[in-house]
């Protein structure tokens, strides 16, 4: 495409006192926005509960978990991942159902990625 473009201003012959100008136009690429997951800090939701919910649903080590867990704990909230919408809203409605099925008040949620 750039390249037709580019060959035939290059083809072009040139008149006296005539200079060919070549244009770029940037190729956007669409790229579908992103989602943060948000897990957000409580008083009550055993921190064991918390370590499992991200070993089972974000798939990082236990190490990883347990620091993700005390960011919560201390910070308030963290973010456990970065989506696409469908995959970040699967991820939320798995851990807010896990949640209450166990009967935690562990709340998490998405947020659009600037
Ligand atoms: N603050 C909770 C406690 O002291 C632990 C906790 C951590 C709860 C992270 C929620 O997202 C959370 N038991």
């Amino acid at each position: 495409m750039q390249t037709d473009r580019l060959r035939m201003m290059a083809d072009k012959p040139k008149t006296e006192g005539e200079t060919n100008v070549i244009t770029k136009t940037k190729p956007k690429t669409q790229r579908p926005p992103l989602y943060k997951v948000l897990l957000l800090n409580d008083d009550y939701t055993p921190m064991e509960f918390v370590v499992h919910v991200l070993e089972r649903f974000f798939g990082v080590s236990h190490a990883h978990a347990v620091e993700i867990m005390l960011t919560v704990h201390k910070k308030g909230v963290a973010v456990v991942g970065v989506f696409s919408y469908e995959i970040a809203e699967t991820k939320v409605a798995q851990v807010m159902d896990f949640a209450r099925r166990n009967q935690h008040p562990l709340q998490c949620t998405m947020e659009k990625e600037d």
